[in-house]
């Protein structure tokens, strides 16, 4: 018996390429809808502390792309935090796999529909986080999702930056 999951997701990669353009170095990898396929999918991905320089994952709700382009982001925005390399790789693989655990483990009650992935970039100096969200004019929605996820990641105070993606 298979435990679904509230949505379907994707796992995606990004390396790093200078012979492509940006969107020709992304790659879906495969979809998950229960919790089995999650692990085994989770288990068999390189962990991100041994990815190179240049590399991204991304976790996105099935249907909607990692980039600022699809429709469903085009009203989005991204939080970001800074990952020190300080912090160690323990902590970004703590970070990516509770972050992973709260999309899947409807955590954020109705406020899931307001978030449409996460994605963690492998930086030479400074590593990086984001959650991707599509409600920047609902503050109230938005404080919700970013109280609930540091809470689910033990992050206290750490500062997050705000993009919309139309101004990237
Ligand atoms: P990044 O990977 O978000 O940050 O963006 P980084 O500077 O820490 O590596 C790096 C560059 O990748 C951007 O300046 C864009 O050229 C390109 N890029 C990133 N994203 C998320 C997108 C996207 O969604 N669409 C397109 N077309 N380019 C992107």
């Amino acid at each position: 018996n298979r435990y679904p999951l509230e949505n379907s997701w994707s796992f995606w990669f990004y390396k790093n390429s200078r012979n492509n353009n940006w969107s020709e170095n992304l790659i879906h990898l495969t979809n998950v809808d229960n919790v089995q396929d999650f692990w085994s999918v989770y288990t068999h991905l390189k962990p991100v502390e041994y990815l190179s320089d240049g590399c991204d994952y991304a976790f996105f709700k099935k249907g909607i792309k990692p980039m600022w382009e699809d429709a469903n982001n085009l009203n989005g925005e991204r939080w970001i935090i800074s990952i020190q390399k300080r912090n160690g790789s323990n902590f970004l693989n703590y970070l990516w796999l509770n972050a992973l655990l709260s999309l899947i483990g409807s955590h954020y009650d109705d406020e899931i529909k307001f978030i449409n992935g996460i994605v963690i970039s492998i930086r030479f100096k400074c590593n990086k986080f984001a959650l991707w969200t599509n409600c920047h004019e609902n503050k109230m929605v938005q404080n919700k999702i970013l109280k609930r996820f540091k809470k689910e990641v033990n992050l206290n105070d750490s500062d997050f930056l705000f993009e919309i993606h139309k101004n990237c």
